[in-house]
């Protein structure tokens, strides 16, 4: 199997700088190497090029970085249609989680029923009109589901990305007041920490999986490092305690390898300003290794 790994180091759908550093440090951690000892044939082709962004404030609109944020994204959807387009298997890194707008729009328009495991402690499913913070990687699952602003639903010349019956929120626990009714009116599946507690990851992710094998063509990973507990991934801007462990994350991704489901994925929010030691980036790549199907014995 061919694997495409590709870093957009970009901090801009948030406030809290360093997040562009998280492609540098996932490399550091050792991704290439742990992932080229599953015989997987890996080509990395680095890190897209975000300049010197210039933080201006608009103060007509409750979008931070807009302009950028867009291009950046269109950027990475060109990147990552070449990659699903030469046959190979898109591994994004962040940046913060506004990258997933780029992401998916370079993968969806591939499938006709494109599935998503939004692995997260938050929703990201706020718009410009309902978002408290005005920051882009709180929306890029709104935006995949073809809500939000053009300059960012529309990336690609099309939308939505995704459906909202084959979207599944795993780890969610703190979601805005519009996050939640948006839940509710699209029927989006979400596994919160009560039913991690309640029925044990195991099941979770027997339902998960289940749930999307009928109804899509491939799924998409997209692995927000704060859906982890702050013990164990430290290096994120919004931390919440609470989360999912070290130990259910693995056993997450191993049954993900075995479902033989996942057609892309992204790493997002390591912010290694933020971390102990690499901590979280090395994390993220031991997650790897068990979603690539890495075994003990
Ligand atoms: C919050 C935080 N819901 C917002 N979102 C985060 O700003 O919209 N997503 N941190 O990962
Ligand atoms: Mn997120
Ligand atoms: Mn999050
Ligand atoms: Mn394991």
């Amino acid at each position: 199997k061919k694997l495409s790994i590709v870093g957009l180091p970009m901090d801009l759908g948030q406030t809290r700088r360093g997040v562009d550093m998280g492609p540098s440090a996932i490399r550091y951690a050792g991704v290439v190497e742990r992932l080229e000892n599953l015989n997987l044939e890996i080509d990395d082709l680095g890190d897209i090029v975000v300049g010197r962004p210039k933080l201006i404030e608009n103060p007509n609109s409750n979008l931070k970085n807009l302009e950028l944020v867009a291009k950046m994204n269109t950027e990475l959807a060109q990147k990552v249609d070449e990659i699903v387009k030469g046959g190979s298997f898109p591994l994004v890194l962040g940046g913060d989680h506004s990258i997933a707008i780029g992401t998916l729009a370079g993968i969806s328009k591939h499938y006709k029923n494109l599935g998503v495991i939004w692995y997260d402690a938050h929703g990201d499913l706020n718009t410009e009109a309902t978002s408290p913070s005005g920051n882009i990687h709180g929306m890029p699952l709104a935006v995949s589901l073809g809500l939000g602003h053009p300059d960012l639903t529309d990336i690609l010349d099309y939308t939505p990305k995704v459906k909202p019956e084959n979207v599944v929120i795993i780890g969610a626990r703190s979601l805005d007041e519009g996050e939640r009714e948006l839940i509710k009116e699209k029927g989006i599946r979400v596994f919160t920490m009560h039913e991690i507690d309640r029925l044990g990851m195991t099941r979770v992710m027997e339902e998960a999986i289940d749930y999307l094998k009928g109804r899509t063509d491939g799924v998409h990973l997209s692995l927000d490092l704060d859906g982890l507990d702050p013990n164990d991934a430290p290096g994120v801007g919004t931390p919440v305690i609470g989360g999912i462990s070290y130990r259910e994350s693995h056993l997450a991704m191993e049954m993900l390898a075995e479902s033989n489901m996942i057609t892309s994925a992204e790493f997002v929010e390591v912010n290694p300003i933020l971390d102990e030691r690499n901590k979280t980036a090395t994390v993220a790549v031991a997650l790897m290794g068990s979603l690539f199907g890495e075994k003990l014995l």
